[in-house]
């Protein structure tokens, strides 16, 4: 294995950075977005490890500008300022406790990494940063790194704003300003290596990989060369020799020049095509219905399973940000998004990362939400809240905590239990009623039509009595919900009202009585 190990890394296929580096059956990750280091530690211990997450991707942990109008916007986690680990949820210490005692419970850790620019260029000058670290974004002075005006792309851009303008244009896509935000000359060996060594302290801590920011925005040969840089994983939790799992944010919806697939060579890649078209589908918009899944995944030209990072919403797009439009399924939109998010996990492509959102005052105006802003729940002195449990295992100070939603933890549980089992026994009414298993392991069936479902279906499962586990769950050899009986010939009867709560069922082996 070792030999073969050095092979693929000399052809400089080392697999290692599209593997999560998970422990074996955990196969999903949630985004703990805005969460304090603190929190997530918890979380780690007492829900995340019992209910078999594989890992967590957590808010970029560098120190960030202060922004005050608006005020304390969740996006000026988007503005480094330097790469000391200082933040809103907290410090290095805290930090490294939460990988320590996440990695210990088989829990990983990935961090967003925003290493393609710096605080925006009307950031002004000063020390209003999360760790108090001076900076003029005016001189494009980072003392706290360091980097100076030699070390950004001023000079590369032509456009006439200095930002980018077109994205049919790959040149200013990538060495021009996103949205005003300096951005770094990163085809410098000198940045090159201040974003290695930022990111080979995190693996150091014993991260697991890394969400690569803006990856659009820089070359991929850039992203490459800080990429060769890096260490190997901590060997406190990884065997010798394991590469960072990345996965990089590149928008493609279709229709730019730029393209996911010229990122392949670095690791995965997020496939926001996946919850677009999720989201059509299970709103019935443009003739979209559920029977037209059978061929999800490649076939509705999404990138390869194996590159792909699937969610159905993420911290952009359930507020207007990014990509995805107004088709993207929410925590706001419950019941269609646990169906969204139940079909996901069931479903072998991709790798699922589940989001974990806080609930913000929306306020839609002429069709935009003016409060897509507003930041984490927070304390008078800006601090962000505690994530309080309460007695119904929900959470309470306003995070919503998808992860611990019923219906999806139950599906991450699914999704462990049907591991490297194929899709199969499709079944659909023609229509929004529709049926899969995956090989003798689980089985989910959907009724999305406004009209009742009776029909009797192949599960491929062994003869006996399911809970169903979007109901209820097994409990003490007990179903606290639905329950399903396989006959001899794998066949089984399933009944959805279109009044339901949830108008889908989920059955697998380990819910078997
Ligand atoms: C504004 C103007 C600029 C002007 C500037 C002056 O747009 O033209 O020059 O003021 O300072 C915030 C504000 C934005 C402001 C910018 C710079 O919203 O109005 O520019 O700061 O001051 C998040 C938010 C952005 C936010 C940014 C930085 O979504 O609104 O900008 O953080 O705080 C594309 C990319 C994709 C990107 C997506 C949002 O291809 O990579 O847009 N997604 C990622 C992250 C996202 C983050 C960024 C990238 C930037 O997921 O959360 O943007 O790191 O699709
Ligand atoms: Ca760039």
């Amino acid at each position: 294995m070792q030999i073969l190990l050095l092979l693929l890394a000399a052809a400089g296929l080392c697999w290692g950075q599209y593997n999560p580096n998970t422990v074996p059956k955990r196969t999903s990750i949630v985004h703990l977005f805005e969460w304090r280091w603190q929190d997530i530690a918890e979380e780690c211990e007492r829900y995340l490890a019992p209910n078999g997450f594989g890992g967590v991707q957590v808010s970029p942990p560098n120190e960030n500008i202060v922004i005050t109008n608006p005020n304390r916007p969740w996006w000026e986690r988007y503005q480094p300022i330097s790469y000391k680990i200082c933040t809103r949820s907290g410090n290095e210490e805290q930090f490294k406790d939460m990988v320590k005692r996440c990695n210990n419970v088989g829990v990983r850790i990935y961090v967003d990494a925003v290493v393609n620019h710096m605080c925006g260029a009307a950031g002004g000058s000063g020390t209003h940063s999360t760790c108090g670290s001076h900076f003029n974004a005016g001189n494009r002075d980072f003392p706290a790194v360091p980097y100076s005006g030699w070390d950004f792309n001023d000079g590369k851009c032509h456009t006439g704003s200095g930002e980018i303008e077109r994205y049919d244009d790959i040149y200013q896509v990538r060495d021009c300003r996103l949205s005003g935000l300096l951005d770094l000359a990163l085809e410098k060996d000198y940045v090159r290596s201040k974003v290695a060594e930022y990111m080979n302290h995190l693996i150091d801590i014993g991260v697991a990989g890394f969400r690569i920011d803006a990856a659009k925005h820089m070359w991929p040969g850039d992203i490459r060369a800080f990429l060769d840089k890096l260490h190997d994983l901590n060997t406190q939790w990884f065997s010798a020799g394991t590469k960072p799992f990345i996965y990089q944010e590149v928008i493609d919806l279709g229709g730019e020049p730029i393209k996911g697939s010229e990122y392949f060579g670095n690791g995965r890649v997020t496939e926001f095509k996946y919850g677009a078209k999720l989201g059509t589908v299970l709103r019935k918009w443009n003739g979209e219905k559920m029977a037209y899944l059978k061929n999800w995944g490649e076939g509705w030209g999404f990138v390869p399973s194996d590159r792909a990072l699937v969610f159905v919403d993420n911290h952009d797009n359930q507020r207007g940000h990014g990509a995805g439009g107004s088709s993207i399924l929410t925590f706001w939109d419950a019941r269609l998004y646990k169906m969204a998010v139940g079909f996901m996990l069931a479903h072998p492509y991709g790798l699922t990362r589940v989001m974990s959102s806080y609930r913000w005052p929306r306020n839609f105006q002429n069709g935009k939400d003016v409060n897509d802003w507003v930041g984490p729940p927070s304390n008078s002195d800006g601090s962000t809240k505690a994530v309080t449990i309460n007695p119904d295992t929900t959470c309470g100070n306003d995070w919503v905590c998808e992860h611990r939603w019923r219906q999806i933890r139950n599906m991450v549980i699914f999704r462990n239990v049907v591991d490297g089992e194929p899709f199969s026994n499709w079944w659909d009414n023609g229509s929004n009623q529709v049926a899969f298993g995956r090989g003798n392991k689980g089985f989910i069936i959907f009724n999305n039509d406004n009209w009742n479902m009776n029909v009797n279906v192949q599960t491929g499962l062994p003869a006996g009595t399911y809970c169903d586990v979007i109901s209820g769950q097994k409990e003490n050899n007990k179903c606290t919900g639905k329950q399903v009986f396989v006959s001899g010939d794998g066949k089984a009867n399933f009944q959805i009202n279109t009044d339901a709560e949830d108008p889908f069922i989920a059955i697998h082996v380990d819910a078997k009585l």
